[in-house]
């Protein structure tokens, strides 16, 4: 059956979840971190109206849980790479909401000094790896990461995230078989929201995601991301194997997109129906999901519940104010970054400064 959103989690991670497995402190933590995710990227869909940030930006609102689940579980040593519906991961995996923030407004005191902007968030600090806006662009080079954490004889792991249109992609395919035939540790994890922009997984492809790792030999799994327990639960459990030599892995989380592909596109319409982003939105939100499991074992009231939500917003509202306070990037600096200024033997490779395409050395 081929994937589309709707369809039903057939998730291997939902018998494993359940609340018993989680202290107190590690579900609220969690509900904290997905809804700071949810009301930071409300806060940027303001801003983004009113014309604080420019350019593409993609908010990952529905698919909270993945960030959460698949990221948090990792040491700070591992690494991720995504593609460019990443502000959440980003700070899941630990740029702060400030550093985010300033960067979608393209300013100096954004993670990469305002000039990646939405689409390229990365700090190699702390193992974000960015941010990529070319479709399955990040996969090959997440598989290079892994080679680099096999050939120096490291223990962490790679997570490597993608949307369910990458399958598609050439290097997707050789970066598996590359993957399979070295061993190496990196889990390849597609985004399944069941959509590439307003084209259905269903109408390019006439099998199901899961399937296509098959061919390499890479161990396939299905998960439902909107279960933000058992996707945490899962993550631990495959990143140990992993980090133990199991080799490469490949996850088809099932999630739902519950706004429009970009900022400037239809949440619904000729490419999906109301109906189904509705009934989505009642039965899928990950953040609910958790709220209401968590209420019905005694983990939570609406007052706690409140408060947590007080203190996101106003972490939120602080990051606003703070990007919007940082300066511009000086435009004398244009052309800094674009190109290593030395290359390994210490040479002048391109120095900007000197004029463009003076390449020396
Ligand atoms: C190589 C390439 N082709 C086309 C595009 C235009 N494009 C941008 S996003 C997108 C759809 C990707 O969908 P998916 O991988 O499922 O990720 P999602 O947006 O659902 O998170 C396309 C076709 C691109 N950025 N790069
Ligand atoms: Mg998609």
């Amino acid at each position: 059956m081929a994937t589309a959103a709707p369809e039903a989690p057939s998730a291997e991670s939902a018998a494993a979840s359940g609340i018993a497995g989680f202290s107190r402190e590690q579900l609220h933590e969690l509900l904290r971190e997905m809804l700071l995710y949810r009301r930071f990227e409300e806060k940027a869909e303001e801003a983004y109206s009113i014309g604080k940030i420019g350019g593409f930006c993609h908010v990952h609102i529905g698919q909270e849980g993945l960030a959460a689940g698949a990221i948090k579980p990792l040491r700070k040593d591992d690494l991720v790479i995504t593609a460019y519906r990443e502000h959440t991961q980003a700070i899941a995996k630990g740029i702060t909401p400030r550093a985010v923030m300033a960067e979608l407004f393209g300013r100096v005191d954004g993670c990469c000094g305002g000039r990646g902007g939405s689409m390229h968030l990365f700090d190699a600090e702390i193992g974000f790896m960015g941010g990529h806006g070319i479709v399955g662009g990040q996969i090959p080079l997440g598989t290079g990461l892994a080679w680099a954490i096999k050939y120096r004889g490291g223990d962490q792991v790679c997570l490597c995230f993608m949307g369910d249109a990458a399958v598609n992609q050439g290097a997707f395919l050789e970066s598996l078989n590359m993957a399979a035939i070295w061993r190496l540790p990196v889990i390849y994890v597609v985004e399944n929201n069941g959509y590439g922009m307003g084209t259905a997984f269903r109408r390019v492809s006439v099998t199901n995601v899961e399937e296509r790792s098959g061919a390499y030999g890479v161990p396939a799994h299905t998960i439902d991301g909107q279960d933000v327990l058992g996707t945490h639960d899962f993550f631990a459990r495959l990143a140990e194997e992993v980090r133990n030599g199991a080799g490469p892995q490949f996850v088809n989380a099932l999630t739902c997109r519950f706004r429009g592909h970009s900022m400037s596109d239809p949440v619904s319409g000729t490419y999906r129906s109301k109906e189904e982003v509705d009934k989505q939105l009642h039965e899928q939100d990950p953040i609910a999901l958790l709220r209401d499991r968590m209420t019905a074992a005694g983990e939570l009231d609406p007052e706690e519940m409140e408060a947590i939500d007080a203190e996101v917003r106003a972490v939120c509202q602080d990051a606003a104010d703070f990007a919007d306070a940082s300066p511009w990037p000086d435009p004398s600096t244009l052309y800094d970054h674009v190109y290593a200024e030395t290359n390994v033997h210490g040479r002048l490779f391109l120095d900007g400064r000197a004029g463009r395409g003076a390449v020396n050395g």
